[in-house]
């Protein structure tokens, strides 16, 4: 247990040494004990030892709150506070979220359960935190102002409400939103049904995480918490792929993935190899006779959609937002060491002396997954990844299905990269090609670029600066 005195240390660094001063001891020892994750590694499932039985969640690139059951009821200890999250190997963001993660940890309970949750605010300003789709005494809601005092900093409040209906959830603040979901503040609450559910399936694996993004100069640490269209950081549970963990599942197994949208546009999210239906939103399962066969479900602002599949294809099978700009990380040649490289007369002074050079951007953008790009200390290569067969040339908002014969039930580790049969691999033609048939159309000036290029205009590697239409 902290002491008083560091309690009051770390909430006068974050400003709120005065409210801090208020919390007595009485009411720190009364509550369960905070329970911390500082690594952004998947967690296994926390099977309940505790309470009505369920089969539990597995978050990606996080993990469940603990509880304790104190006279019939669950109690819960959310603690609103800064953290550092490791977003992919060697970039670390400055963000807030809860008991030192973000995403905070996924709530698991059951349907019926009553729950408390106590929420402490070690944060410089206000906060209150809203359970998202949730049947609940309109007083519980989380909404400042609104529904309830707001939560000063130093404070802890205490919701207590009883889990009503079975579904995927989340929470986050209703208090400067803007800012605090920024900042990276919100997490999964999953309800599981009580008995057999006739819309309910009963899974193999059952994964969740949470689309969020953020806007984080390259070399910079903190997000721009002003921001409100363009993010640079796609990301799932506050990861960029290739941090991101992959889906680790055995063939065969019937698989439920559950997302929820807290950044400020919609995603489609796309599923290789396989078809799956929506079995249910935040309004609950979604009956039988409204379910149908899809690759891709675009999941809006504040949405939630869970979706299964059989996973009865052997692979590593891509898994990712469409938007193909949310699938690269910040723009790495925004960054001060590139700006003023002219590359206008500076190429075909050197196209002179060798003339394949090429100009970043010229032959498309896949060359520079690539390239050694002079990078600042702290960012994610813009698009990244090294697969069997090469660069995968992704960021952001990508992950891998594998699915293999003898990942063995509960194992949810990496089983490494598939082992494709003798044949089944697309290869190079090296045989001869017949002259292709052409209609009689114009063929000249295939490209933009060759149909207006003069010899002097070339292009440059400057990706999009306004994000107002994501
Ligand atoms: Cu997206």
């Amino acid at each position: 247990m902290r002491s008083r005195r560091d309690f009051l240390r770390t909430a006068s660094l974050t400003g709120g040494a005065v409210a801090a001063a208020s919390v007595s001891r009485v009411a720190m020892a009364a509550l369960p004990e905070p329970v911390l994750q500082t690594k952004p590694d998947t967690m296994p499932p926390l099977v309940p030892n505790t309470g009505r039985p369920y089969n539990p969640v597995v978050t990606l690139n996080g993990w469940t709150l603990p509880w304790r059951m104190n006279a019939g009821v669950k109690e819960f200890h959310l603690v609103a506070e800064p953290v550092v999250r490791e977003m992919a190997p060697g970039f670390k963001a400055h963000l807030w979220g809860y008991n030192g993660q973000s995403p905070g940890p996924t709530i698991e309970v059951v349907e019926g359960d009553r729950v408390r949750m106590f929420v402490t605010n070690k944060l410089p300003e206000v906060t209150s935190v809203h359970w998202h789709g949730q049947r609940l005494p309109n007083g519980m809601d989380g909404v400042t102002g609104l529904t309830q005092p707001p939560i000063a900093p130093g404070k802890t409040y205490v919701y207590e409400f009883v889990a009503r209906r079975p579904g995927t959830f989340m929470y986050h603040p209703h208090a400067d939103e803007m800012v605090q979901m920024a900042m990276g503040m919100m997490g999964l609450w999953i309800t599981h049904p009580k008995a057999k559910h006739p819309l309910i399936a009963d899974v193999d694996r059952d994964f969740c995480f949470l689309l969020n993004a953020y806007d984080v100069d390259p070399g910079a640490y903190t997000p721009k918490i002003m921001t409100m269209l363009d993010f640079n950081i796609w990301s799932w549970n506050s990861r960029v792929f290739p941090g991101i963990d992959s889906l680790n599942v055995r063939l065969n197994d019937k698989v439920r993935i559950r997302v929820g949208n807290l950044t400020m546009t919609n995603h489609p999210i796309h599923l290789h190899g396989h078809e799956f239906e929506v079995t249910g939103t935040d309004g609950g399962p979604v009956p039988k006779s409204a379910r149908w066969p899809e690759v891709t479900t675009d999941i809006a602002v504040g949405q939630m959609r869970q979706f299964e599949f059989l996973a009865d294809e052997l692979g590593d099978w891509a898994f990712h937002c469409h938007k193909s700009h949310h699938t690269m990380n910040a723009m790495g040649h925004n960054v001060p060491t590139m700006i003023g490289v002219d590359h206008q007369g500076l190429a075909k002074k050197i196209t002179q002396l060798i003339p394949d050079y090429m100009v970043m951007g010229e032959r498309g953008m896949h060359d520079m997954t690539e390239m050694e790009m002079p990078l600042p200390d702290n960012t994610a290569a813009m698009m990244t990844g090294q697969g069997p067969f090469g660069s995968v040339g992704m960021g952001g908002m990508f992950s891998v299905l594998k699915v293999r014969k003898d990942q063995k039930s509960g194992d949810y580790s990496d089983p490494g990269w598939y082992k494709h049969p003798p044949g089944e691999v697309a290869f190079e033609w090296t045989g001869t090609l017949p002259e292709p048939l052409r209609s009689d159309v114009q063929t000249k000036g295939a490209t933009a670029t060759a149909a207006t290029s003069k010899g002097n205009i070339e292009v440059q590697i400057r990706k999009p600066v306004g994000h107002a239409h994501h």
